[in-house]
């Protein structure tokens, strides 16, 4: 599934399941309520593991200009995840206004280079639909491409500069202007005792077949704490993040290769740019997916990360000090293991959080995170050089 260009995806008619995947009539109320003309046709897009995400085409182009669009992001917000749905699409709604501007101030295109929400008839940025469901509706942006997994440094080093320049972008941004979506969303010494709980419940009764991961797991618990000490500390100052800052959530332009715009903004909250630079770097800094089932296969790619590395404190524009640097290195590490903790809790709670299409897939998940953890245990020095501030500094904004 990768890597595909946005419209490539969109090329073939919708099949028999996808459109039964979806409800027209519950499509049409949603519709109806932004006010946009009828679409053509419709179809699930997207890999993502929590909201459900469909392209709606009218069929006359690829413009994509405001006022002609023809083609639109359509979402539902998953509302067990989102307990406020609709703070979630508010806090876009602010941060896209923000953005739009700044870009123009520039002289970018804010039309390409950020997400435009469309509000509905009421004026708010979400419509509601009988079920009680939130969903948003965004211009799907023309001439775009994603990507599952990287390939080459300087591809991977341009999704850096892409959420570096997003952090630099944002650093005014008044921090009490937005909601805290999921509440201690990147606290790993929480994620922690929440996965101690699921494998003492052991709901779905898999705690025994993975004793081996549980320990992986509780051998590195007192590292879980690094960064959270460190703001309750005052040594670290939280900023606006991403939080979400997957590889595939940034588009690329098709024809330059350009990086151009950064998407999945529901997680946009109060953070650390080291949780932007883990997440990336945990998703990222391998040759395969997310969920590779052969770890022979998985390995964390030093060269992918400096090549992040480089980019993300290119794009981010020399905003931060010299702890901060450090603490990217830390972020890869934590989120890394964070992540492996979330999925595993996810595991033996009976995947109930992450989409999943297959049985295991979350122990796949939660494996390649140890996996590619340990590689970054085993050349975290190195990591940590190429933080350095003397060399950190040679890179030009
Ligand atoms: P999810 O929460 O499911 O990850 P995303 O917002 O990341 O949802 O969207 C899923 C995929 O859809 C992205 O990886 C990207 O390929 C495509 N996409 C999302 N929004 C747009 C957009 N506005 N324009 C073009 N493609 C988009
Ligand atoms: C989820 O929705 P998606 O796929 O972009 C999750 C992230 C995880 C990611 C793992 C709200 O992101 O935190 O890092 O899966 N989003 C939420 O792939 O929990
Ligand atoms: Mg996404």
């Amino acid at each position: 599934m990768h890597p595909f260009t946005a419209e490539e995806k969109q090329e073939k008619q919708p099949t028999a399941a996808e459109k039964q995947d979806i409800q027209p009539d519950e499509i049409r109320e949603v519709i109806s309520s932004f006010g946009i003309p009828e679409y053509e046709w419709i179809r699930r897009y997207g890999n993502g593991h929590i909201n459900d995400t469909y392209l709606l085409e009218r069929g006359d182009g690829d413009r994509g200009l405001p006022g002609q669009d023809s083609r639109y992001i359509l979402q539902r917000i998953n509302r067990s995840v989102f307990v406020h749905p609709e703070e979630v699409a508010e806090n876009v709604w602010r941060i896209t206004q923000y953005l739009h501007r700044a870009v123009r101030e520039t002289g970018g295109d804010p039309f390409r280079e950020v997400l435009t929400v469309f509000p509905a008839k009421d004026g708010k940025p979400y419509a509601r639909d009988s079920n009680g469901d939130v969903w948003r509706l965004s211009l799907f942006i023309h001439g775009s491409m994603s990507y599952e997994i990287a390939g080459t440094p300087a591809l991977f080093a341009s999704s850096g500069e892409a959420f570096g320049h997003f952090q630099y972008l944002l650093k005014d941004f008044d921090l009490s202007g937005l909601t805290e979506t999921i509440p201690d969303f990147h606290n790993t010494p929480k994620r922690y005792q929440r996965f101690e709980e699921a494998v003492r419940k052991d709901m779905a009764g898999r705690a025994a077949g993975v004793s081996k991961e549980i320990e992986e797991i509780r051998s590195r618990s007192s590292v879980c704490s690094i960064l959270t000490d460190q703001i309750h500390s005052g040594l670290l100052r939280r900023s606006v993040t991403h939080n979400d800052s997957k590889l595939n959530n940034v588009l690329f332009d098709r024809e330059t290769g350009r990086p151009l715009c950064v998407i999945d903004l529901d997680t946009v909250m109060p953070g650390l740019a080291a949780y932007d630079f883990g997440d990336s770097i945990r998703f990222g800094a391998n040759h395969n997916l997310e969920d590779e089932p052969d770890l022979d296969r998985v390995e964390f790619d030093f060269s992918l990360y400096e090549a992040y590395a480089e980019g993300f404190l290119k794009g981010s524009g020399a905003i931060f000090e010299e702890r901060e640097l450090h603490s990217l290195a830390w972020g890869a590490r934590i989120i890394t293991l964070e992540q492996a903790i979330r999925f595993l809790t996810d595991y033996l709670e009976g995947d109930r959080y992450y989409r999943t299409d297959r049985e295991g897939q979350n122990l796949d998940r939660a494996r390649v995170q140890i996996k590619l953890l340990r590689g970054m245990e085993e050349q975290f020095r190195q990591m940590l050089a190429v933080l350095d501030p003397a060399r950190a500094l040679q890179v030009t904004p």
